[in-house]
C-alpha cells in the first residue's frame, strides 16, 4: 500500500522515464525498431527496475495511467525519429501492455489519441502482449481486433512459455511473435547436454516454421553472444534483440545509432 502511494506520487512528479532496446536486423546488423521499457528514477532509491514496481502498479490499477504515459511517450519519440530519419528506418516501436490495461474500457481510445497527438502511423506501433493476457475472453478479444483494425500491430511476447497453441494464433490478430529468451539460451550448443536443452532447441525451430506458415514476423529475444545470433540466422530468424546486440538505452543513444546507420 505504501508502494502504491509512492507510485502515485512518482507518477504525478514525472519520475518515470522510457528507455528503448533496439530490435536488430540480424543479417544487415541495423536497428529497425525498438521495445520501450519503463524506468523509475526515484528521488531517494535511485533507478528502480520495472520488475519491482509493475506488480504493485498492476495491483493498484496505477498501471493504467503509467501505461498511458509509456504509450504516449513512445509514440511521441517514435514520431520524432520518423521525422528525423524518414520512413523505412524505424519500422516498429512499442511498449509492453499489461492485461489490466486491456481490460480498461478507455484503452482503445488512449491508443487512438496517442497516435493522433503524435502523428505516428498506427503501422509503426507494436503492442507487446503475453499469451496469458490475450486469453481473457470476448472483451479482450474485441479490444485486440479493434486495435488490429486501426492498423496497430500486436506482438506475442515471451512466446513459447505459455499456451502457444495454433488456435490461439488463429484467434488472435498477431503480426509478430517474440521467441522467449529461454529458447535462445543454449541454442548455440551443437550437442544439447540434456533432454530439456534439446527440447528448447526444437521449440526455436518449430516457432520459426510456424511463423513462416502463418506469415508472422519473428523476433528472437535475449541474444547474449554471437554464436547464438549465428545459430538463429541459420534457423531463419532475421530479427533479434538482446544484450549482445544492444542494451536498453536512453533515446539520445538510439538517435545516435540511427544517425550512424544513415
Ligand atoms: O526492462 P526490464 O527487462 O528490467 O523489464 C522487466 C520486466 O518489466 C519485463 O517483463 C518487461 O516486459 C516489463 N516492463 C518493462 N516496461 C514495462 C511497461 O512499460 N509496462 C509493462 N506492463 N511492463 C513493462
Ligand atoms: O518480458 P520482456 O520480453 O518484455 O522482457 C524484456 C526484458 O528483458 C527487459 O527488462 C530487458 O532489459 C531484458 N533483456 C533484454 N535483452 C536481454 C538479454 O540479452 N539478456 C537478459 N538477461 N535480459 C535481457
Ligand atoms: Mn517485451
Ligand atoms: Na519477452
Amino acid at each position: 500500500a505504501q508502494f502504491g502511494a509512492d507510485l502515485r506520487r512518482g507518477l504525478e512528479a514525472g519520475e518515470f522515464r522510457v528507455v528503448y532496446q533496439p530490435l536488430v536486423d540480424l543479417h544487415r546488423n541495423r536497428v529497425i525498431g525498438v521495445e520501450a521499457l519503463v524506468r523509475w528514477a526515484h528521488p531517494a532509491r535511485g533507478l528502480i527496475s520495472p520488475a519491482e514496481f509493475i506488480p504493485a502498479a498492476e495491483r493498484t490499477g496505477l498501471i493504467v495511467p503509467l501505461g498511458r504515459f509509456v504509450l504516449r511517450e513512445t509514440c511521441r519519440q517514435a514520431a520524432a525519429w520518423l521525422r528525423e530519419f524518414g520512413p523505412g528506418v524505424l519500422q516498429k516501436a512499442g511498449p509492453n501492455v499489461s492485461v489490466r490495461q486491456l481490460h480498461d474500457p478507455g484503452f482503445v481510445d488512449d491508443v487512438r489519441a496517442a497516435l493522433a497527438d503524435s502523428g505516428l502511423p498506427g503501422e509503426l506501433l507494436v503492442l507487446e502482449l503475453t499469451e496469458s493476457a490475450v486469453l481473457r475472453g470476448p472483451q479482450v478479444s474485441r479490444t485486440l481486433h479493434e486495435l488490429h483494425d486501426m492498423g496497430v500491430r500486436l506482438a506475442l511476447d515471451d512466446f513459447g512459455t505459455g499456451e502457444s497453441s495454433l488456435s490461439l494464433l488463429r484467434a488472435f490478430p498477431a503480426s509478430i511473435v517474440k521467441l522467449d529468451k529461454s529458447f535462445v539460451d543454449g541454442i548455440e550448443l551443437d550437442e544439447p547436454d540434456t533432454p530439456e536443452a534439446a527440447a528448447r532447441q526444437a521449440v526455436a525451430r518449430a516457432v520459426i516454421q510456424m511463423a513462416g506458415a502463418l506469415d508472422l514476423d519473428t523476433v528472437a529475444e535475449g541474444i547474449e553472444n554471437e554464436e547464438q545470433a549465428e545459430r538463429l540466422r541459420r534457423l531463419g530468424y532475421s530479427l533479434g534483440q538482446g544484450f549482445h546486440l544492444a542494451e536498453p538505452m536512453h533515446p539520445e543513444h538510439v538517435t545516435r545509432m540511427l544517425a550512424g546507420q544513415q
